[in-house]
């Protein structure tokens, strides 16, 4: 009997052992408006990424990765769910969310893992799922951040972001169970508006030209939702705001002057001399110029990009430590590490900032991911994933049942190579509005070739593009003779895919009845509080 038992309990050990070398570790690297056109691995030359690079040499690149709905909180929750923001009920920034229901974090950790999360998250409400959280308040804050932690206690920490959540980051794996697989969610702040960076890389692209995109100038015909945003780089990037002319004699013209000013004052007197030692020389030299016209949109936008791209330094920074971290504590084998953003962002195509648009530059998100077990180094995938789909991937690595309400797939089987079957296309959905930058509502589809896009609300407009034929998503086809079958093609694609997620035109209406009552009752609010 004894014997028996002892072999039982040998037995028991060595199940838990080959499961434990078995489940792999994960660690999600999220950014904050990271634009795949910034990263260098992806072909381009605005600037260098040596870190985020290794991912894609020692695993795989996604080309054609791309999001559910453009805009940072709507995003994160479907990454968290596995859900379209029409059921998962995230659908603009504002408003509440339902921590109460399901996520990813909640799956890992029933499964054993320990989970945490630190950095931005931009959801209301105090995360569930995670054993440790510490997480930037709203939008966070790039110099001295305020962090939720734990029972909802504010802390604020000295230094600049990158550094601060990393520090949390490195900290949180020198202490945790080691007996444990873990799930991690490292989530820096940058480089989301208004791209403050630290003053190592302040002179990193001072003397770089950036030429402007092919569509700086675009006239936005036969495109009238395109045409009435308010992400213009010429009309609406803010002098002060945006681009640091915050000129002490309170001479140059601002509508953000207070807000630029707040962000100033939040530093410390070291930051503070450090900032000026970069931007006053570059503001006096902006007040004796005074470019106007072509002139000034050329400045305007070497200036976002400097300090964008200066930015998104750190971030590849502490990409870097993160995987010499993994490599030095032998963790680099069993560890699946993804960097992604929460959506694009465009840097200049069409003359604009920001995102929203179901357009490339911010429909596309960076995904690049490394796992030496199963993935081949230099890995180049072109298959239309989405965020959508995270949740069930890593599930799938993990040995996770994957549960039947999720509506993402898993790709493990094509990182692995062992099945290149893949939807044909991919959805989107847009709400936030009406709301900052003006961008209508709308939901499209896409396959690798073409892109059907329907604004509604106050508008009704279709818009169709040829990507092979137009890859910057100039000439709207929807009306033109020769497109007439895609057209009829597209929406019919575009009817089932609705169908199969449970979207529909009744869906918008109540949702765009909420929207309104809310506008109603802040509103109300607002009077009564004057
Ligand atoms: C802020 C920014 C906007 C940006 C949204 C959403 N304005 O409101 O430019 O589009 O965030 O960004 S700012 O004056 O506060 O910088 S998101 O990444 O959170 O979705
Ligand atoms: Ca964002």
């Amino acid at each position: 009997m004894n014997k028996y038992l002892i072999l039982l309990a040998l037995a028991f050990l060595l199940m838990s052992c080959v499961s434990k070398d078995n489940k792999p570790n994960v660690v999600f690297v999220m950014s904050d408006d990271h634009a795949y056109q910034a990263i260098s691995a992806y072909g381009g030359t605005l600037n260098h990424t040596p870190n985020i690079d290794r991912l894609a040499q020692d695993g795989a690149l996604f080309t054609r990765a791309t999001v559910t709905n453009s805009i940072c909180s709507p995003s994160r929750a479907v990454m968290l769910t596995g859900k379209h923001s029409f059921v998962n009920g995230r659908l603009a920034n504002s408003g509440s969310f339902d921590w109460g229901q399901d996520n990813v974090a909640k799956q890992f950790k029933a499964a054993g893992y320990q989970t945490a999360m630190i950095g931005k998250i931009h959801l209301p409400g105090l995360p569930q799922g995670f054993d440790h959280f510490s997480v930037l308040e709203g939008q966070g804050k790039y110099y001295n951040p305020d962090f939720i932690q734990e029972g909802g206690k504010k802390k604020r920490y000295k230094g600049y972001c990158a550094h601060v959540i990393w520090d949390q980051v490195k900290e949180w794996l020198d202490t945790r169970e080691e007996e444990k697989p873990f799930f991690l969610m490292y989530h820096p702040k940058a480089p989301h508006r208004t791209w403050m960076p630290e003053p190592r890389y302040f002179d990193l692209f001072e003397d770089k030209e950036f030429e402007l995109p092919a569509s700086f100038y675009d006239d936005y015909k036969n495109r009238p939702s395109a045409a009435k945003q308010k992400m213009s780089i010429v009309e609406d990037m803010d002098l002060c705001y945006d681009l640091k002319m915050l000129d002490k004699e309170g001479e140059i013209k601002s509508r953000y002057r207070r807000n630029a000013q707040n962000l100033y004052n939040r530093m410390d007197d070291k930051q503070k001399a450090a900032w000026d030692k970069h931007y006053e020389p570059l503001i006096k030299e902006f007040k004796q110029t005074m470019p106007k016209g072509k002139e000034l949109a050329q400045w305007k936008y070497n200036r976002y990009m400097r300090d964008y791209l200066s930015s998104i330094q750190s971030v590849d920074d502490g990409v870097g430590k993160l995987l010499d971290y993994l490599e030095e504590n032998n963790l680099d084998e069993n560890t699946i590490v993804v960097y992604t953003s929460d959506q694009g962002f465009y840097l200049g195509e069409h003359g604009w900032f920001d995102k929203r648009f179901m357009y490339e530059q911010s429909f596309r998100t960076p995904l690049l991911m490394k796992y030496p077990k199963e993935i081949k180094p230099g890995t180049t995938i072109d298959a239309l994933v989405q965020n959508l789909d995270f949740a069930s991937t890593f599930m799938d690595f993990a040995g996770i049942d994957i549960p039947s309400d999720i509506q993402g797939e898993s790709f493990r089987k094509l990182v692995n190579n062992t099945d290149t079957t893949w939807r044909d296309f991919a959805y989107y959905t847009f709400y936030e509005y009406p709301g900052e930058h003006n961008v209508n509502r709308h939901y499209g589809i896409t396959t690798k070739r073409y892109k059907l896009i329907h604004f509604y609300y106050d508008e009704d407009n279709w818009e169709l593009y040829d990507l092979k034929e137009d890859p910057q998503e100039i000439n709207n086809l929807y009306d033109h003779e020769d497109y007439q079958g895609i057209r009829t093609m597209m929406h019919q694609k575009l009817d089932d895919v609705r169908a199969k997620y449970g979207d529909s035109d009744d869906l918008n209406q109540e949702f765009l009845q909420k929207t309104l009552e809310a506008i109603e009752v802040r509103k109300k609010k607002k009077k009564q509080t004057q």
